[in-house]
């Protein structure tokens, strides 16, 4: 059905590839309108408690594609921009949990879709990156905020007007990603995870979800109204009744997400 991603549900798991292995899964429009419709399949299906998105071969996604772009004038850039930012919002916004396994390269684009997930765990052979002012644009799929929401204005800045690429480890010192394993370790270690994430409530993930990436923007104050609301859609389901009931009769709750 896709032709330049793949997406296979295994189990509670769903697994989003970019399949351009030729060029790096450089991100073009046809890509991030295969993205567009999978995640539309992804919202819609109930079964999906976390998704994994990965890339196929050495890179996790190396840009936007740099030939596309080449022949854009402004209104058509402007459109494929947009194309992008709604990709990566659908991620932000959808209150389901996204791991990104970068696997390779994450840079331009790439380093953008990672960070629009919602937890990224890194292979110690991944490479991370703004490199756009290289190329008379600047991150142009929300990276300019998003880089600078995860690890701090200074570093935004260090990373994207100097376009350096940095390793792995460099990337969690700074906070740009939270674990680093061993090549062979991280589509294990990505599953583990979100196996873990999808044992817990969907629900009470889905609101601390909301809670975090709506009330990250807000002041402390409407931040945390918006935390007693959340808790309180929370209070208000049968799977904190069947959660709290399962803990005081010792045994393993079973989750009816709603
Ligand atoms: N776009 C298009 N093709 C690409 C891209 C890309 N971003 N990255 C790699 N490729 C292609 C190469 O052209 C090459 O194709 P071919 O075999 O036909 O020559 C193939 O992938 C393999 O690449 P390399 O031979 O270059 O592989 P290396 O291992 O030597 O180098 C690198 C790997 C270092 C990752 C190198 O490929 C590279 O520097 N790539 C470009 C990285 C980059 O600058 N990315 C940022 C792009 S800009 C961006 O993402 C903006 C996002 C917002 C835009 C919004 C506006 C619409």
């Amino acid at each position: 059905m896709y032709e330049n991603i793949k997406y296979e549900v295994k189990g509670n798991l769903g697994y989003l590839t970019i399949n351009r292995p030729k060029a790096l899964n450089a991100l073009n429009t046809e890509v991030l309108s295969e993205l567009a419709d999978a995640l539309k399949e992804i919202e819609a299906d109930d079964a999906v408690k976390a998704v994994i998105v990965t890339g196929e071969g050495k890179a996790f996604v190396a840009g936007a594609d740099i030939a596309q772009m080449s022949k854009l004038n402004a209104v058509e850039g402007r459109a494929m921009m947009q194309a992008g930012h709604k990709v990566m919002n659908t991620i932000d916004q959808m209150p389901k949990p996204f791991i990104a396994a970068v696997n390779g390269f994450a840079l331009g684009g790439g380093c953008e879709l990672a960070m629009a997930c919602d937890i990224r765990i890194a292979s110690s052979k991944a490479k991370f990156g703004q490199p756009e002012v290289g190329l008379g644009i600047i991150p142009g799929f929300c990276g300019t905020q998003r880089l600078s929401r995860l690890v701090g204005k200074g570093m935004a800045k260090y990373l994207i007007y100097s376009a350096e690429m940095i390793n792995a480890e460099e990337a969690f010192r700074i906070g740009l990603v939270e674990k680093v394993v061993e090549p062979d370790a991280l589509m294990e270690a990505a599953e583990k995870l979100a196996n873990t994430i999808a044992s817990k409530a969907p629900i009470a993930v889905a609101q601390a979800k909301i809670a975090i990436n709506n009330g990250f923007d807000m002041d402390l104050k409407s931040a945390s109204q918006l935390e007693v609301e959340a808790t309180t859609v929370c209070f208000g389901s049968e799977d904190q009744k069947e959660g709290m009931a399962a803990f005081l009769e010792k045994r393993a709750p079973e989750w009816k997400n709603r």
